[in-house]
Order: C-alpha cells, then sequence, then structure tokens
C-alpha cells in the first residue's frame, strides 16, 4: 500500500530512553527508534512522523488534530497507558487504525502496568521486544490500514 501517512506517538518519559534505565528498557536511544520506524517506514512507502511528550493534554491535541491528516497511529502511551482515559477517548475518537506497543513485557512487570485502559480501542498490542515492538507494530499498523480500506 503506497502513499501512507502514520503517526507514532510516545508517552512521558520516553525521550529519556538511552540514558536511564537501560535495564529494563536497553541502551537504545528514542531517536534511533525513530530514525528505525522511518526507515521502515520508507520501505513499506509510508511516510512516518515521530512526536514524544511528556504533557497527556498535549498528546490528546495532537491526536485530535491527526483525524484527517494521518492514516493511522502507533502509540506507546508510556505510564499514560495504565490510566489515561482521556488518551483513550482521544484515540477512540479519532477513528484511526491504531497499534498499541511496549518496549517491555508489561505483563511480567508490577501488577499496576499489567492492566492497559488503552488496549480496548487499539486493533492489536505488541510489547516486550524492546525497539522490536515497534517496527512490527508499524508492519501490524500498515496491514490493519490494508484491511480497514478493504470493508
Ligand atoms: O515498556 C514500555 O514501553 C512502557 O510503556 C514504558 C513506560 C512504562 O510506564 C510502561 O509501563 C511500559 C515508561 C517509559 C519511561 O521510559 C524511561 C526510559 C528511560 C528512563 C526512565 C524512563
Amino acid at each position: 500500500m503506497s502513499g501512507l501517512k502514520i503517526l507514532v506517538l510516545h508517552g512521558p518519559n520516553l525521550n529519556l530512553l538511552g540514558d536511564r534505565e537501560p535495564d529494563q528498557y536497553g541502551n537504545f536511544t528514542l531517536d534511533q527508534i525513530n530514525k528505525a520506524l522511518e526507515e521502515r517506514g520508507l520501505g513499506l512507502q509510508a511516510e512516518v512522523v515521530c512526536f514524544q511528550s511528556n504533557h497527556e493534554g498535549v498528546l490528546v491535541d495532537r491526536i485530535q488534530e491527526a483525524a484527517h491528516q494521518y492514516h493511522g497511529i502507533l502509540i506507546n502511551p508510556a505510564a499514560l497507558t495504565h490510566y489515561s482515559y482521556a488518551l483513550r477517548d482521544a484515540l477512540a475518537a479519532c477513528r484511526l487504525p491504531l497499534v498499541e506497543v511496549h518496549l517491555s513485557n508489561i505483563f511480567a512487570r508490577e501488577p499496576f502496568r499489567r492492566h492497559s485502559v488503552i488496549s480496548a480501542v487499539a486493533g492489536g498490542v505488541i510489547c516486550g521486544l524492546g525497539p522490536d515492538s515497534y517496527v512490527l507494530g508499524l508492519e501490524a499498523l500498515i496491514g490493519l490500514i490494508g484491511k480497514v480500506r478493504e470493508e
């Protein structure tokens, strides 16, 4: 599928990747993840635009703006995963195909991380594979967009 525009959203503190908590999240930086996504996107004829914010409302604004500008959203909501109904409502309202990703296996971590309030409005969820979660998530999202378009 050609000519797709994908918005990648990263939630709070993901800008710290590569700097702290390497045991949990690895040594790579957010820039490196973004570059890998842009490159994979090129291979799939999709333009990938990446955005990170530490602020829930900024992410909500970005999702609202995305509705008419993008074909799908790939999101790592970070800690907002576990409690942000505002983010969930914005993602549901924009009605774009959505894939949720996590670097870590949230089901193997503290109890509060084992539930996502976002997953119910996502087409799919990938976690636990480090940066590969994002790349696999992008591929899955492009597949999902293709299916939605066929309907
Ligand atoms: O595993 C993931 O991708 C998470 O979304 C990462 C979030 C966490 O709250 C979720 O439960 C799972 C945390 C992102 C913060 O990333 C940091 C990176 C380096 C240093 C400190 C935090």
